[in-house]
């Protein structure tokens, strides 16, 4: 049975502009593709912080590089995004979709180095007793600073590479990887086909998102494809909206 890992971008399903507060149509439309998805296949689902995770984050001084010590802190950045993964699987859930959490904070570490190591066995139990895995962006213990924040696709390219997926998907609000005339890349196989876009490989780091997002893609077996909400049912009907990154 083939397998899909589909992110949900922050930005889909939260109202960003407004504290911990759920975009109603945006879940919705997710959801419907989520639905359609298990109809015919395994997924795992990942969402991002949005307007949940994210201010928190900023509030207590918590990025993906800065950590805390503070138990408190880290509880407030992690209960918010309980509170957008509950919000995800009652949308699931009215859909008959037998979706379960899976929070990171409890499943997963990091390196001294940054690396992620993320415990796939209640996710891939899971999915072989047909459920959906839903796991988000989170705060998760790292090795000498406290903790740190993992985002969405630090976990979709462990999820992705572990479980052997198929497909993947990353749906956020930009419609793909865009050209410096700002129009969408159909398909990126190496990074040299959009260095120029995206500021070139030594700009990596600072130009952080897209560059750093499209490198961990070519490195995946499965395509991986970048589209904006729009994109969503074409993804879901095997299509290609977006940008495909295929490595390898
Ligand atoms: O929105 C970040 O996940 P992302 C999650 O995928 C938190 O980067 C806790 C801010």
């Amino acid at each position: 049975m083939s397998l899909v890992v589909l992110k949900l971008g922050g930005s889909v399903v939260t109202d960003k502009d407004e504290p911990e507060t759920v975009d109603e149509a945006g879940l919705a439309a997710a959801a419907d593709a989520v639905a359609s998805l298990a109809e015919t296949g395994q997924v795992v689902v990942v969402h991002g912080g949005g307007s949940f995770g994210h201010h928190h984050a900023a509030e207590h001084g918590v990025s993906s590089e800065s950590g805390t010590d503070d138990a408190r802190g880290i509880r407030a950045i992690h209960d918010a995004m309980k509170d957008l993964n509950d919000a995800v699987l009652d949308a699931l859930a009215d859909r008959d979709v037998a979706a379960l959490p899976v929070h990171p904070l409890s499943a997963g570490a990091r390196e001294t180095d940054g690396s992620l190591s993320l415990s796939l066995s209640a996710t891939d139990a899971m999915l072989d007793e047909g459920f959906v895995p839903v796991l988000h962006g989170d705060v998760i213990a790292h090795a000498e600073k406290g903790a740190t924040i993992v985002s969405g696709d630090d976990l979709v390219v462990s999820l992705a590479s572990g479980l052997d997926a198929d497909r993947v998907g990353l749906c956020s609000t930009v419609p793909g990887v865009l050209d410096t005339d700002g129009d969408v890349i159909p398909e990126i196989t190496a990074f040299e086909d959009a260095a120029d876009a995206l500021g070139g490989s030594d700009s990596t780091d600072v130009t952080g998102g897209m560059a750093a997002k499209v490198q961990k893609l070519l490195a995946l077996g499965a395509p991986a494809h970048i589209f904006g909400p729009d994109g969503l049912s074409s993804f879901v009907a095997g299509e290609s909206p977006g940008t495909v990154v295929r490595g390898e």
